[in-house]
């Protein structure tokens, strides 16, 4: 399997976040995008390929035009009130304020358009994100090209970047850009299996309205964890999306029996919607010892997750998202990877 993957994401790294009390070092760091590249050298998993440039429409097909103009500029409006270090929001956009206001100082933009406390926004974020963005392109366009199966080694994550908001360590929405890169090459249905710990809140945003991309994703119950207030068993898409969204939200220590009957259930789900490609919003937090997660799977279990989506039979892109136990990560994510590949192999 092909990795896409770019130096790029070096260009962001967040100076620490905001979390129960105390601001504490970043989790999401670049060394999480290297420990997982040397694995993949490593095993020898694959040929690792630049990605290539496409044009920010493919983005705006997706996100909003002022989320994108605003992550762009937004560090320079923050530099010029003669601040340093990066941008974080100081207030929220709860408690009945307005969200149809876009505008504003880069604190009213902030506010508008950040969902949390962990997600700063440096002088070089926008250039490591759009590079991110361009490795879920790439590896959607060799899917389009007939490849069986690609990796696109994303850093920053997306999965909770949604319409017109941003958070959760993601500014784009890699895992979308890339559902909608299939749907704007004669796709006519794409699913979206998202694994990761937590909930793909931006991407259920995104698609919630729209029958053409099915959205369904195993996490920790918004009750106990991030994003919180999305991700519940009763949201399942509207209008034309009615039934194309699909929440399994789990206890907290679920662990693999629990979480392995989700992915049975996910993967029923799938192959009802009958898509002819599937993006994996993969992130491996759901790990044991993840210093943020509480699901315990472990090591073993990964290649029985690539083993498992191998069963759909269909063209698979896979988008890294999380997973913070950085010692463990790079085998952890290719386990999941070579179990797919090991499947797919006895399959043909
Ligand atoms: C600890 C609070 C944690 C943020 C959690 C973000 C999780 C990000 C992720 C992604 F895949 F996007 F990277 N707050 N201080 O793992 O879902
Ligand atoms: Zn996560």
């Amino acid at each position: 399997m092909r990795t896409i993957y770019s130096d790029r994401h070096r260009l962001h790294v967040s100076p620490g976040e905001f979390g129960f009390g105390a601001v504490v070092p970043a989790f999401e760091k670049p060394e999480r995008a290297d420990i997982i590249l040397a694995r993949i050298r490593e095993v020898s998993l694959g040929d690792v390929l630049s990605p290539d440039e496409f044009p920010l429409e493919c983005v705006s097909a997706v996100h909003a035009p002022f989320l994108i103009d605003f992550l762009q500029g937004a560090h320079a409006e923050w530099s010029a009130l003669n601040r340093s270090g990066a941008a974080y929001p100081i207030t929220w956009a709860g408690g009945g304020l307005r969200r149809d206001r876009t505008g504003g100082s880069v604190d009213t933009k902030l506010a508008r358009y950040c969902i949390d406390a962990a997600t700063p926004i440096t002088a070089t974020t926008w250039q490591a994100a759009l590079g991110s963005a361009n490795c879920a392109l790439t590896a959607a366009a060799r899917i389009v090209k007939g490849d069986p199966a690609v990796f696109a080694l994303c850093r920053p994550p997306g999965h909770h970047a949604g319409i017109d908001h941003y958070g959760g360590y993601c500014f784009l929405n890699n895992a979308a850009i890339a559902a909608q890169y299939l749907r704007d090459r004669g796709i006519q249905k794409v699913a979206i299996v998202d694994v990761d710990y937590h909930h793909g809140n931006g991407t259920q945003h995104i698609f919630y309205k729209r029958g053409d991309v099915f959205f369904v994703s195993i996490h920790a119950d918004p009750d106990f964890d991030y994003p919180f207030l999305l991700g519940y068993g009763d949201e399942k898409g509207a209008g034309p999306g009615e039934g194309a969204n699909l929440n399994l939200p789990l206890p907290d220590g679920a662990g693999w029996d629990r979480w392995a009957e989700a992915l049975q259930e996910a993967l029923a789900a799938v192959r009802r919607f009958a898509p002819e490609a599937v993006i994996v919003s993969l992130g491996v937090d759901t790990y044991r010892n993840d210093p943020i997660c509480r699901f315990k799977l472990d090591t073993e279990h990964y290649p029985r997750i690539g083993e498992q989506l191998a069963t759909l039979g269909l063209p698979t892109v896979f988008v890294m998202e999380g997973g913070y136990a950085v010692a463990e990560l790079g085998v952890n994510v290719v386990n999941v990877l070579q179990g797919f590949e090991a499947a797919a192999r006895t399959r043909q």
